[in-house]
């Protein structure tokens, strides 16, 4: 009966997207020259929804054509959407408040700096939720043997990161984002950089997404 219970809370709600909707995601390395570039290993090593689930990412197809939102919006009252879906997820999930910003030299205060900051590798002591409105950009995720894995997303993606997980944010060539901030309670943005192994969310976050090195993934191959 518990196995029921817990399959059931994971299936309720809004389900997500089908793997064929997600964003595309694929290995990049340790070291890149260009941050706004792709960045693809050669050959690319694509990186599967099955893989990006077992970090912690959930994503859900969004409708962000028929619905329209203000450029720039702190606060932005998740109350106030229109679409039944973002209803639904906020609340399913509990997202209380949000925020909306474009990311661009034109919108943002700060570009640059603002921009080496979400590029610092980093944790959040809560669920990052991001509703991208327009234009597009790359999140770097480690995956579970520590290696970075560019996700690129755009206009209509509404992705998750668990609390956590090492990330980083970067626009991509095109330098605008169009974004929805969603937060449960009252919204904390800190960023913890790495190293902050010790840090409370960073050790709930390997006890649920324990490492896999390369070593072992071999060992169970063989
Ligand atoms: C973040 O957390 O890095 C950001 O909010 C970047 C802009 S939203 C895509």
């Amino acid at each position: 009966n518990c196995q029921k219970t817990m399959t059931d809370s994971k299936t309720s709600g809004l389900p997500e997207a089908d793997p064929s909707d997600w964003p595309e995601a694929w290995l990049i390395p340790d070291e890149v020259e260009d941050q706004y570039a792709l960045n693809k290993l050669e050959p690319n090593v694509p990186v599967s929804v099955e893989d990006l689930k077992k970090i912690g990412i959930s994503y859900w197809k969004m409708d962000a054509e028929s619905y329209e939102y203000p450029t720039k919006s702190v606060p932005w009252d998740p109350k106030d959407a229109m679409d039944p879906k973002l209803n639904q997820l906020r609340d399913d999930r509990g997202y209380s408040y949000a925020d909306i910003i474009t990311v661009h030299p034109d919108h943002l205060p700060d570009f640059e700096n603002k921009l080496k900051a979400f590029f610092e590798e980093h944790i959040h002591d809560a669920e990052e939720i991001r509703y991208i409105l327009g234009g597009s950009g790359f999140f770097d995720v480690r995956d579970q043997e520590d290696k970075w894995v560019r996700v690129h997303i755009k206009k209509g993606d509404l992705m998750t990161l668990p609390e956590g997980i090492y990330h980083r944010f970067t626009c991509d060539d095109k330098h605008l984002i169009h974004a929805m901030r969603l937060f449960k309670g009252v919204p904390v943005w800190t960023p913890f950089n790495r190293p902050c192994d010790d840090h409370e969310s960073r050790k709930k976050y390997v006890e649920s997404f324990p490492p896999v090195t390369e070593g072992k993934q071999l060992q169970e191959a063989a």
